[in-house]
């Protein structure tokens, strides 16, 4: 059985892109718990092909836990000592293919292998030939059989329809749940029919929360929508959309961001300003390389009530391929924030904001305001308030009504709320719920119910 997010609650996942097992432990009770994030997001932690590119993790080889990122024990510790700090540990699982190198060889941790047999684990029966393109690769997107029955980028695409490989997935899912995890990002669901998914999941021994990589592509015949049933679902447009809106369009057009956008049900759409992918080879998406621009996108996603937001966290790259800090054997070595790691779920805007998500959690949206062009404004109903202003210029002496309760908050853009003072700014709403600041050029003011002194 699976569920979605639970009602309520911490809902911000981190999404720690490569990061190995120590440090993402080491993280949780530092600084994703203290921060309130919910979840931390994990790269895939199966043995896989070596090398030292990072998605040599999206070429399994065998379901030992067991990766460039660490051992089995370190991987457990690392879930049992998240969850200490009160956050929940979701898994990057790869089930729709294995490795995709034409010779063989030997895994990362020993296991040898051919392309379409790996002992003990799948043989050549159990994966697709579809027949097309001469190579059996997927080229055509707008062919529902050729996406699900094809190769993506030559990974010996697994045969979701049969009864075998189906019980072998859900095994290793299932070792991953008793190894405590909470939830699973399914890599690459799109190229699996959303029946192959829920009969995956049928089998799994406890529920957990399910979220879905299904690309929106205009026009395709396979549709996110088809996956909702499953669980959450990758929501692809927001990403791009609202980086149009920051780089070329006006704020003032989010005020229905979302469902009014043609987007997924809020309820079923996992979103994000970039992930893993996009930030390489989308051209279009904001990243940690747009700086403060990318910081007010990421506080205007935490702000915003719509779908399950998830912060991405990179390490620093120029070249596309190139894996995150590794020792000679590509061993990834322990992560240093800002030096070789961007850790953007850090940066302290990224990092309050999740607080100014978890107070507002469950409310509405009301007081919304706009200028007309880059200067935007809106109530988190009855807990928190924020104005986002993108102009070139600052916007100097204007009142805002937030429709708070009276008092003196903490402004969470420019200052950290802890032990009941504010390192910032603080922010006088008055008895009838108005305040009234400066607010400087591609720059943000937020106050919140949980930062109120
Ligand atoms: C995904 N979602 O559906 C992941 O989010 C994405 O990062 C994965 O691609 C992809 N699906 C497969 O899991 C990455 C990466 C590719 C890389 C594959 C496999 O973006 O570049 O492909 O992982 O490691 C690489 C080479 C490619 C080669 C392939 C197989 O770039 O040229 O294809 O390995 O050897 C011949």
């Amino acid at each position: 059985p699976a569920v979605a997010a639970p009602a309520g609650g911490k809902k911000v996942i981190a999404n720690l892109f490569e990061w190995n097992w120590p440090s993402v432990a080491s993280e949780c009770t530092s600084t994703l718990g203290p921060k309130g994030y919910g979840y931390v997001q994990v790269s895939p932690p199966q043995e896989h092909v070596r090398g030292n590119q990072w998605w040599v993790a999206y070429q399994p080889v065998s379901y030992r836990i067991e990766s460039r990122k660490g051992t089995r024990d370190q991987f457990r510790s690392m879930v049992t000592t998240c969850q200490a700090a009160g956050v929940k540990v979701i898994v990057d699982a790869v089930i729709n293919h294995m490795s995709g190198q034409a010779n063989g060889g030997t895994g990362w941790a020993g296991s040898s292998y051919q392309h379409y047999v790996y002992p003990g684990i799948y043989q050549a029966q159990d994966f697709h030939y579809c027949g097309r393109n001469g190579n059996d690769d997927i080229v055509n997107y707008n062919d529902r059989y050729e996406v699900q029955n094809c190769e993506l980028v030559n990974l010996a695409d697994l045969k979701t329809e049969s009864d075998y490989v189906r019980s072998r997935l859900a095994a290793y899912l299932n070792d991953l749940l008793s190894l405590g995890v909470d939830g699973f990002r399914l890599d690459a669901s799109k190229h699996m029919p959303a029946a192959d998914i829920a009969n995956i999941l049928s089998r799994l021994s406890r529920s957990a929360y399910i979220v879905q990589e299904v690309i929106y592509g205009a026009g395709e015949p396979i549709r996110p929508e088809e996956y909702t049933g499953n669980g959450d679902v990758h929501e692809f447009r927001y990403g791009k959309d609202l980086a149009r809106v920051f780089r070329s369009e006006r704020l003032a057009y989010l005020r229905n961001f979302g469902e009014g956008w043609g987007h997924l049900p809020t309820g079923r759409a996992s979103v994000f300003i970039d992930n893993h992918d996009t930030q390489r080879d989308d051209g279009g998406v904001l990243t940690y390389r747009d700086r403060g621009i990318y910081a007010l996108a990421n506080a205007f996603m935490l702000a915003w009530p719509y779908g399950s937001p998830t912060v991405m966290s990179s390490y620093t790259y120029s070249n596309r391929d190139a894996g995150p800090p590794s020792d000679g054997n590509n061993k990834t070595l322990n992560t240093a924030c800002y030096s070789g790691w961007e850790c953007e779920h850090r940066w302290p805007v990224i990092a309050n904001m999740v607080g100014f998500r978890n107070a507002t959690e469950g409310t509405g949206v009301s007081n919304w305001y706009d200028n007309g062009y880059q200067h935007i404004a809106f109530s988190r109903t009855g807990k928190g308030y924020i104005t986002i202003n993108d102009e070139d210029f600052a916007i100097n002496g204007r009142s805002y009504y937030t429709g708070l309760p009276a008092g003196r908050y903490c402004d969470v853009i420019h200052g950290t709320f802890s032990a009941n003072t504010c390192s910032g700014p603080v922010i006088t709403v008055d008895a009838n719920g108005w305040f009234t600041a400066n607010v400087p050029a591609h720059d943000a003011i937020a106050i919140h119910a949980s930062a109120r002194l």
